[in-house]
């Protein structure tokens, strides 16, 4: 018989494969037993422990859904899956794995030439080797259409480009082997490789930028760049203007609707087990009260709306029928209510709510960086904007 249960209020996993639950319960059971235990004092010391790359790499979890070249080869849909195990511990974690996995590694995996890819995504897809992409700029975060970095060939070496400008809040950026950056080669957007191991000393810095509010337990950084030597060899040789960045964001901005999901079900989870355990007012738990129901009430259908959209936009995703503004319908919803529940579900903690235990503050404040990163709401509003009546509203 057919029973309601808020966890999966209108069966998700009916539509799912036999497959990707397998794949969920591993990226479930990998981030309960070893991620969660670590998050506190991560999020406390502003500090991400590199092995957890490795330890993703182990479980099969980076780049998951490239076939070939030591990857998993999974469904669009069971990568999103384990986005959202990975992100019901902490956004931070799930950023670390949606860098190296769609944007590091999608981005060679895409464009890069079979030299690039056999080199550089086995490694990467252990963890071993960890990559960054660097697109916005000090000067241009919604715009990247302006960017400032250049590239231009090297006079005195031939084959040889040498990059130069600084690119800013690159997740990863401090401890990345391989960066991807974009870059105007003759006024035109192009792709680059950079090997930290090959750059002339002083002409690559990447320092961290410290003292963060939210996403703590991931790390982020600037890159600076003063004439970097990159041979032709790694610069991506068919992909031109924003086209390039972009194909790579539509993948980890569908990954990033479904990890919100997982940061939402835990707010869920947890605001619901203090209303049934907190007494307040005649010894009633608060979850009898109307308005904490209302609360949880509001978060229930908005995750299970939002994970049925998902699941969608996979299946379109996998038959090649997945177009941007789908993406930006999906990261901009799920992105916007979860945030809005989370705060609202922070609420239902009262005072308690500001100890770090009760680990729903984290939740608000990476929210708010999920939101932000990957193309603001209010640009997602206006790319949807611009599709829905054929006017573009950006400038
Ligand atoms: P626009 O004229 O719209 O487009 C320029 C060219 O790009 C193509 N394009 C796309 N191609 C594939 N997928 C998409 N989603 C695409 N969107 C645009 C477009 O077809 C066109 O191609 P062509 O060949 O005709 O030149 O460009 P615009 O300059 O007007 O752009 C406006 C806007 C707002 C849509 C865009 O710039 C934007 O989305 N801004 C947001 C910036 C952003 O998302 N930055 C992300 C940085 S990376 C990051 O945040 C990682 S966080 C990772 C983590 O820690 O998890
Ligand atoms: P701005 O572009 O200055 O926008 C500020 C505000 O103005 C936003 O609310 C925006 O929506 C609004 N706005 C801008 N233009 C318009 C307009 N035309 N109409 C209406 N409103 C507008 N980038 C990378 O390249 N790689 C990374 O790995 C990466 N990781 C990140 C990690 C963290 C922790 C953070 C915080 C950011 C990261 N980013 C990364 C950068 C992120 O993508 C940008 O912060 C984001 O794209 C917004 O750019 P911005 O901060 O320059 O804001």
């Amino acid at each position: 018989a057919s029973t309601f249960d808020y966890k999966d209020s209108l069966q998700l996993r009916n539509l799912l494969e036999d497959e990707e639950i397998a794949i969920a319960s591993t990226a479930e059971e990998y981030s309960q037993k070893k991620l969660l235990p670590r998050v506190l004092a991560a999020y406390r010391d502003e500090n991400f422990d590199k092995d957890i790359l490795k330890e993703m790499g182990e479980a099969g979890l980076l780049g998951a859904t490239i076939t070939g070249y030591g990857c998993a080869g999974v469904s669009d849909v069971a990568m999103g899956l384990i986005t959202r195990a990975v992100e019901r511990v902490d956004s931070g974690y799930r950023s670390a794995l949606s860098v190296q996995s769609s944007l590091s590694m999608g981005a060679i995996h895409e464009f890069g030439s079979e030299e690039l890819k056999e080199r550089f995504l086995p490694t990467m897809a252990k963890g071993t080797l960890t990559g960054c992409f660097g697109l916005t700029e000090p000067n241009h975060g919604s715009d990247p259409g302006s960017m400032e970095t250049t590239a231009r060939i090297d006079p005195n070496h031939e084959g040889v480009y040498l990059l130069s400008g600084s690119k800013t809040w690159i997740t990863n950026s401090p401890i990345a082997d391989v960066l991807v950056v974009w870059a105007k080669l003759d006024g035109k957007i192009r792709g680059f490789l950079i090997e930290r191991a090959r750059c002339p000393p002083g002409s690559l810095e990447t320092p961290p930028i410290k003292n963060k509010t939210g996403l703590r337990a991931s790390i982020t950084g600037m890159i600076h760049m003063d004439n970097v030597p990159v041979p032709k060899e790694f610069m991506f040789p068919d992909v031109e203007g924003l086209r390039g960045p972009f194909a790579c964001l539509n993948n980890a901005r569908y990954g990033i609707a479904w990890g919100t999901m997982g940061a939402l079900e835990d707010c869920i989870e947890r605001a619901r087990e203090y209303s049934l355990s907190r007494k307040q007012f005649k010894g009633n738990p608060l979850a009898k009260y109307q308005l904490i129901q209302k609360k949880l009430a509001d978060a229930v259908t908005d995750a299970t709306f939002g994970l049925l959209a998902c699941v969608q936009a996979g299946r379109l995703k996998e038959n090649g029928l997945l177009v941007p503004e789908m993406i930006s319908m999906i990261k901009r919803q799920n992105c916007d209510r979860s945030l809005a529940h989370a705060r609202h579900l922070q609420e239902i903690f009262g005072g308690n709510a500001v100890a770090d235990e009760y680990h729903i503050g984290r939740h608000v404040a990476n929210l708010f960086v999920a939101q932000t990163y990957e193309g603001q709401s209010d640009i997602h509003t206006l790319i949807l904007g611009r599709a829905i009546t054929g006017i573009q509203a950006f400038c």
